[in-house]
Parts: structure tokens; sequence; C-alpha cells
């Protein structure tokens, strides 16, 4: 077995104690920090997610293998994030309303951090005018919300509604994922941007904030 699928097993199994010495020996080894995210702890997490998915296992399971998720990231985390000196723009992240999932979007916020963004991140379960006050109080350029069940996704169009009716569309980039997110979902709410992954969020958001500033 290699050290990926050892991570990978490591996380199905919810071995919370093991997976952070685990990820250092991946690491140190020389593993991509990248293979080891999406190869070893992402792949144990899809795996989780059919099983859960096939009523295999249910949700405490799954609590266990998203805290082992969490520490074994926690050890990723500097090599996901190498920070420029200069900051890019500044973000609003949070989960939306009625909807705790977080590892995604926890992701999302790394990457951000790693593309040189001030990032603000307000959690889970958070409501429009939340992210609007704080988008505000910050002076962020972009609005980002995470969502991850069919139920919650309906709370992004209320930001979007929300901007419209203070009068500040224009002011903010509004970007949106989360696994049942798409693009024509998107459209249809009226936010600015879907992207499918962390990485390539981050990589929008960047070209967005840049555009906006020459
Ligand atoms: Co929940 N859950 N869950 N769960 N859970 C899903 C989402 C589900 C698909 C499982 C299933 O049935 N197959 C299903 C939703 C069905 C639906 O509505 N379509 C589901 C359900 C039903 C539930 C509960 C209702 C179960 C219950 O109580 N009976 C409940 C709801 C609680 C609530 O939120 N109110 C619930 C609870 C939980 C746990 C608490 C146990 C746990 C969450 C722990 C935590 O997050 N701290 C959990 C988990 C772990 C999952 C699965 C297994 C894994 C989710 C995950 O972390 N994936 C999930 C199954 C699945 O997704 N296949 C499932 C890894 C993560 C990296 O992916 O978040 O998609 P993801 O992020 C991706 C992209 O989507 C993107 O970037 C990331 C990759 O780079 N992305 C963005 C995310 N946000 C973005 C924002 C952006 C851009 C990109 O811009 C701003």
């Amino acid at each position: 077995m290699t050290i990926l699928q050892e991570i990978s097993e490591c996380l199905q199994k919810g071995k919370v104690k093991q997976i952070k010495a685990l990820v250092q020996q991946a690491l140190d080894g020389g593993e991509d920090p990248k293979a080891i995210l999406n190869e070893g702890l992402l792949e144990g997490m899809s795996v989780i997610g059919g099983r859960f998915k096939r009523e295999e296992i249910f949700v405490p399971d799954v609590l266990i293998s998203a805290r082992t998720m969490s520490m074994g990231l926690s050890v990723l985390e500097p090599k996901l994030v190498e920070v420029g000196n200069k900051a890019v723009g500044k973000i609003v992240l949070g989960t939306v309303k009625g909807d705790l999932h977080d590892i995604g979007k926890n992701l999302v916020a790394m990457m951000f951090k790693g593309a040189g963004f001030e990032v603000y991140d307000l959690g889970v379960d958070v409501d429009a005018k939340t992210f609007l006050e704080k988008a505000e109080e910050v002076g962020a350029d972009i609005i980002g919300m995470s969502a991850l069940l069919s139920t919650t996704m309906p709370a992004m169009k209320e930001l979007v509604d929300l901007l419209e009716e203070k009068g500040l569309r224009d002011k903010y980039t509004v970007m949106i994922g989360g696994a049942p997110i798409t693009d024509e979902f998107a459209k249809e709410i009226g936010a600015d941007y879907y992207t499918p992954d962390a990485a390539s969020a981050a990589e929008i958001g960047k070209t967005c904030v840049l555009e906006k500033s020459v």
C-alpha cells in the first residue's frame, strides 16, 4: 500500500490520532502536498461520501472522518498556503445559513490565503445579512459562499437579492461553490462565478480583483 492509500484508509477509518503523523511522514518522504490532499485525504472522503449515500455508514462515522480530515489538513495547510508579500484583495467567506459542512469552505479559505488574499472566514450557518455586514466592515472585494445541501442552496440567492436591494450589487464579486452547485444555478441566482474546486476559485478570484484594479 502506498502512503497516499494509507492516508485515505486512515481517514476512512477515522483514526484521528494517527492522521497527522501519516501526513507528516508523506511530506517528509517528498510527496507533493496536492497529491496528499487529492489522492489521500479527498480520496478517503469521497469513499466515505459513497458509503454514507448507500447508508452503509451514518452521521457519527462521517463526523469522525471529517474530524480526521481537518487534522490532516492542519498539517498540510502551511505547505498548501505559500502567501506572497502583497495583499491581493479581501474575501469574506462562509457556509450558508442552515448548512454545517465546512471542509470544502476551509479549503477555499486556504487557497485564497495562498493566492495572497486577506480571508475573513465567518464559519458555517451564515445568513445573508452577516455576510454583507462583514463585507462592508472590512471593505471586501469578494463574498464567497459554500453550500453542500440542495436545501441550503436557495440561501445563496438571499445574499444576491439583499445586495440588489441595498444598491450594492456591483460593489462585490459574488462567488459560489459546493458539491450541488452548478454554473446554471449561479446564472439563475445572479452570482458572478461558480467554480467546482477551491484552487480554481482562488485563481478566478485573483484575476477578478486584479482586472478591477486596472
Ligand atoms: Co453531509 N451530506 N450531511 N455531513 N456530507 C453530504 C453533502 C451528502 C451529499 C451526503 C450524501 O447523501 N451522499 C448529503 C447532501 C444531499 C443533498 O442535499 N444533495 C448530506 C446530508 C444529507 C447531510 C445531513 C442532512 C445528514 C443528516 O443529518 N441526516 C447533515 C446536514 C447537516 C447540516 O449541514 N445542517 C449532514 C451532516 C454532515 C456531517 C456533519 C456529518 C459532515 C460535515 C462535517 C464538516 O463539514 N465539518 C458531513 C459530510 C462530511 C458529508 C460528505 C460525506 C463529505 C463533504 C465534504 O466535506 N467533502 C458529503 C458527501 C459528498 O459531498 N460526496 C455529505 C469534501 C470537500 C472538500 O468537498 O465541500 O464539496 P466540498 O468542497 C469542494 C467543492 O465543492 C468546492 O471546493 C472543494 C474542493 O476543492 N467548493 C467551493 C466548496 N465550497 C466552495 C465555494 C466556492 C468555490 C468552490 O466559492 C466560494
